[in-house]
């Protein structure tokens, strides 16, 4: 059985769909998770979905995806920009991180715009809506694919 992708998400996204639909949108954290679920299963892999408005549990999910998870989707929303626990977390995991953000966060206010994340990421997603979970589940099956060819 092929390991999961650890897709997660930090804090107050569980708000998601319901306040500031016009920089989120409208769709549901609960929604994407069915998305990425659907995308998964259509790829042939399969998602563990989290979300947490703790620092120290998304450290431990990273430490977790260690050993347990293909890949690492992260939304770390308001940790971006301050997580350095988190960061040296992703450091240790040696798959595919993709870091994504539903807001064009270059688009936003100055504090959005650096990322601690993106010193570990291999990719990151940003400013495409809810559909880059979409686009990113698709990214990490093309790169797991290609490292087992
Ligand atoms: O665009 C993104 O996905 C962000 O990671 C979302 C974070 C924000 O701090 C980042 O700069 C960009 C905020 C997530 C808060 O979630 C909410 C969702 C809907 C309504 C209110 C908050």
């Amino acid at each position: 059985m092929p390991k999961p992708i650890f897709i997660l998400n930090g804090p107050n996204l569980n708000f998601l769909g319901t306040r500031e639909p016009h920089i989120y949108g409208s769709t549901k954290l609960q929604q994407v998770q069915a998305m990425c679920e659907k995308t998964a299963k259509e790829l042939g892999l399969t998602v563990s979905f989290r979300q947490s408005n703790s620092e120290g549990q998304l450290v431990d999910w990273i430490q977790e995806a260690i050993g347990a998870a293909s890949a690492i989707i992260l939304n770390p929303a308001g940790y971006t920009t301050t997580s350095i626990a988190m960061l040296d977390a992703l450091k240790m995991f040696n798959g595919p991180i993709i870091e994504l953000h539903i807001s064009n966060i270059h688009k936003r206010e100055a504090f959005r715009q650096h990322s601690y994340m993106s010193l570990a990421a291999t990719g990151v997603i940003c400013g495409l809506g809810v559909h880059g979970y979409v686009l990113a589940i698709e990214s990490a099956h093309n790169m797991l694919s290609a490292a087992k060819a």
